[in-house]
C-alpha cells in the first residue's frame, strides 16, 4: 500500500546539540552548558559551545534540507535563549533567531515542527530545584505561552516535551545527564512535574491558536530474559514505556507511582488534555532480568544476538514493528508521527571526499520498511523524522558519535552529504 496523503518525511535535531552560540544575543545558561563544563561529566570534556555552528549557518542548514527535499523539520527552541532565568520577560533577540529559521523553512517549502523542551533547563530553574520543583512546570507554560505568541501563526506541529523518561532516569536517577543527580526512585517528582508541565503548555498552546499539538516519548520494547524474568521485564516497561504516556492517553499513572503526595487531585486532567498526535522516537529494545540486588526492580542484560549500531545499540527493526503495535493495542491513539529513529557509526570523509555510511542505509530502510508495515496494518503514522540531519553533540558521549545523515567536520565546520543522504532523498522523492 502507499502512504496516507500528506505524510511527512523529515529530519529532527535539538538546539544544545547543534546550535552553539551559547552567550550570544542574550542567551542564559542551561542545565547542559553547567554539565558539560563540568569535569569528568562528558567524554573528553566536549561541550555544545560551538557544535555544530548552526546558530549562525542555519541558511546553510535549511538549503540542505532543501536537497533532500523534506516536507518537515524538526527543531527545539532553547528555553535559555527566550527567557535567560527561565522567567521574566522575552529576550527578544532569542526569538528573533527562531523567527529567521521559521521563515527561512517555510520559503524553502518546509514545514516547521517545534519541540520547546529537548533538555536545555535555564539554570536558574534548576538552581532553584528543577523539575523537582512544582513550580518548574508553571514556568515552562509560560515559555510554551511566550514562544506560540511568536511562532504559532507559522508553525505547524508542536511538541511540548522530548523524551522526558530520559529527563527523568538519566538527568535525575542515575547521573549521567544533566542536572547530574544521582536521586534513584526520589527522582519520581520529576517525571509528575514534567507531565504537569506538558498538560499545562497543551492549554498555553492552544490559547494561542497552534495549530497541533503533542508530546514526544521514547520507547523501547521490553524484553523478558526467560519467562521468569517477566516481572522484571514489566516494570522497566512500565517506568520506560507507560509512565509518560498511561497518564497522559489514560488519565491514570501506572502502578509504580504508588502513594505520591506531589500528585494533586486535578493532576491527572490537566496532563490527560487532548493532543493531536504522539511522537514515537525508537532506536532499540532492551533485555530484562529479575534484579540480584539494588533499588531497581530489573536488571539490564545485553542483546548479543544482533548487529550493533556505533553506541552498541542492537539493530531490531521487528521491535519497532511490534513496539508500533503494542501502542496501537494499549492505546486509542491520536495519529503518531515517528519524531526519531536512527543510529550512529564511526562515519569518516574518504580520500574521495564522500561518506560510505552503507549500514546507516540499511538501518533506516530496515525500520521505515517496519513502519510501512505498520501503516499497512491501519496503524496511523502520519510522519517520520530521520534522527539526525547533521552529525552532532551527543549528551555524555560528545561529539563521538555520529548520527548524521551530514557529516560535520569539527574544526572547520564543513558539512558533507552522506551516502544515507543521497538515499534518503531518493526515497522521499519516489514517494
Ligand atoms: O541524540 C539523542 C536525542 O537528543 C534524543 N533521542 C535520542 C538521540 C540519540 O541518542
Amino acid at each position: 500500500m502507499g502512504l496516507p496523503e500528506g505524510f511527512r518525511w523529515g529530519v529532527a535535531t535539538a538546539a544544545y546539540q547543534i546550535e552553539g552560540a551559547v552567550d550570544e544575543d542574550g542567551r542564559g545558561p542551561s542545565t547542559w552548558d553547567t554539565f558539560a563544563h563540568t569535569p569528568g561529566r562528558v567524554r573528553d570534556g566536549h561541550t555544545g559551545d560551538v557544535a555544530c555552528d548552526h546558530y549562525h549557518r542555519w541558511p546553510e542548514d535549511v538549503a540542505l534540507m532543501s536537497g533532500l527535499g523534506v516536507g518537515a523539520y524538526r527543531f527545539s527552541i532553547a528555553w535559555p535563549r527566550v527567557q535567560p532565568s527561565g522567567s521574566g520577560p522575552v529576550n527578544a533577540k532569542g526569538l528573533d533567531f527562531y523567527d529567521r529559521l521559521v521563515d527561512g523553512l517555510l520559503a524553502a517549502g518546509i514545514s516547521p515542527a517545534a519541540t520547546l523542551y529537548h533538555w536545555d533547563l535555564p539554570q536558574p530553574l534548576e538552581d532553584a530545584g528543577g523539575w523537582l520543583e512544582r513550580d518548574t512546570a508553571y514556568r515552562f507554560a509560560e515559555f510554551s505561552y511566550l514562544a506560540a505568541e511568536r511562532l504559532a501563526d507559522r508553525v505547524d506541529m508542536w511538541i511540548t516535551l522530548n523524551e522526558p523518561v530520559v529527563v527523568t532516569a538519566y538527568g535525575y536517577a542515575f547521573a549521567v545527564y544533566a542536572p547530574g543527580k544521582a536521586l534513584l526512585m526520589d527522582a519520581l517528582p520529576t517525571a509528575h512535574h514534567q507531565l504537569l508541565a506538558h498538560g499545562l503548555a497543551v492549554t498555553a498552546l492552544r490559547s494561542r491558536n497552534a495549530r497541533a499539538v503533542g508530546l514526544t516519548n521514547h520507547y523501547s520494547p521490553a524484553w523478558a530474559a526467560t519467562p521468569a524474568d517477566q516481572p522484571a521485564a514489566d516494570a522497566f516497561d512500565a517506568f520506560m514505556n507507560r509512565l509518560f504516556t498511561d497518564p497522559v492517553l489514560l488519565g491514570r499513572y501506572p502502578d509504580l507511582m504508588g502513594d505520591a503526595p506531589y500528585i494533586r487531585s486535578a493532576d491527572l486532567s490537566v496532563i490527560a488534555s487532548p493532543i493531536d498526535f504522539l511522537g514515537v522516537n525508537y532506536y532499540q529494545p532492551t533485555r530484562l532480568a529479575t534484579p540480584s540486588e539494588g533499588p531497581l526492580p530489573f536488571d539490564m542484560v545485553d542483546i548479543t544476538e544482533y548487529p550493533t549500531t556505533g553506541m552498541g545499540w542492537p539493530i531490531v527493526p521487528d521491535a519497532f514493528l511490534s513496539l508500533l503495535r503494542t501502542l496501537d493495542a494499549r492505546y486509542d491513539l491520536p495519529p503518531l508521527y515517528i519524531t526519531e529513529n536512527g543510529c550512529s557509526f564511526p562515519d569518516e570523509v574518504g580520500a574521495d571526499g564522500t561518506v560510505d555510511d552503507s549500514s546507516r542505509i540499511e538501518f533506516l530502510d530496515a525500520h521505515i520498511k517496519a513502519m510501512r508495515t505498520a501503516i499497512d496494518e491501519g496503524i496511523d503514522i502520519r510522519g517520520y523524522f530521520a534522527w539526525s540531519l547533521l552529525d552532532n553533540f551527543e549528551w555524555s558521549e560528545g561529539y563521538h558519535p555520529r548520527f548524521g545523515l551530514v557529516h560535520v567536520d569539527y574544526e572547520t565546520q564543513k558539512r558533507t552529504p552522506k551516502k544515507s543522504y543521497a538515499w534518503y532523498r531518493d526515497l522521499i522523492a519516489s514517494s
